[in-house]
């Protein structure tokens, strides 16, 4: 017998990306990130201060299980370590072969994608952007603005978080800034 759960909304402020009550409500300083940024020195210095990176607010606590989707939005606050700008840890789906969709809603940022082996892509996200995570692809967003970069994200209940290769490995390219500009420059601390 399919049990029948009740269908429902939740509302999303389209004004800063907060979902009022939302259940889970996870707040990221520098220091959860630790180790991740290429400027080391720069990553002690700042860690006095320990600035929130980003916070994840959790619409729903959806059974973790196959079928169900969870979702989220992200705010990222502008920022850099050195001169790379602030993201969120990144992971792989615990289940690789899981999908996610992002759609930017204010702000100024960046997807990037690895494949394990290294291969990278950089997708532009503004407001509007629908972007697409395909299956066994590592994760992780940038702000590259000066405003908050603010994104909902929606994935499979049961895709579960790998962090542990992003935590060894990083990404092998890093969003910096030059010139004034975001670019993607090699990381000199990925290690293959
Ligand atoms: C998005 C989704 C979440 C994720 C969050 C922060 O909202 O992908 O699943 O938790 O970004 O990313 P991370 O877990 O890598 O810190
Ligand atoms: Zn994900």
């Amino acid at each position: 017998m399919v049990e029948f759960m009740m269908p429902f909304t939740i509302d999303v402020n389209l004004q800063n990306g907060i979902i009022p009550n939302a259940p889970i409500v996870q707040t990221r300083h520098l220091s959860d990130l630790q180790g991740l940024f290429a400027d080391s020195a720069a990553e002690s210095a700042l860690l006095a201060e320990n600035p929130i990176l980003y916070e994840v607010y959790e619409a729903t606590e959806n059974p973790v299980v196959e079928g169900h989707l969870r979702y989220s939005t992200t705010v990222i606050y502008p920022g850099k370590v050195g001169d790379e700008y602030f993201f969120t840890k990144g992971h792989y789906h615990a289940i690789g072969d899981r999908a996610e969709l992002y759609l930017g809603l204010l702000g100024e940022g960046y997807l990037l994608l690895q494949t394990p082996a290294g291969e990278v892509h950089a997708l532009r996200m503004l407001p509007g952007t629908a972007a697409y995570v395909p299956p066994y692809w590592g994760h992780r967003t940038i702000n590259v603005g000066t405003e908050n970069f603010v994104f909902f994200a929606c994935y499979p209940a049961d895709a579960g978080y790998d962090y542990a290769s992003i935590a060894e490995k990083g990404f092998a390219q890093i969003m910096v800034e030059r010139a004034g500009k975001p670019e993607l420059v090699a990381n000199p601390k990925w290690r293959t």
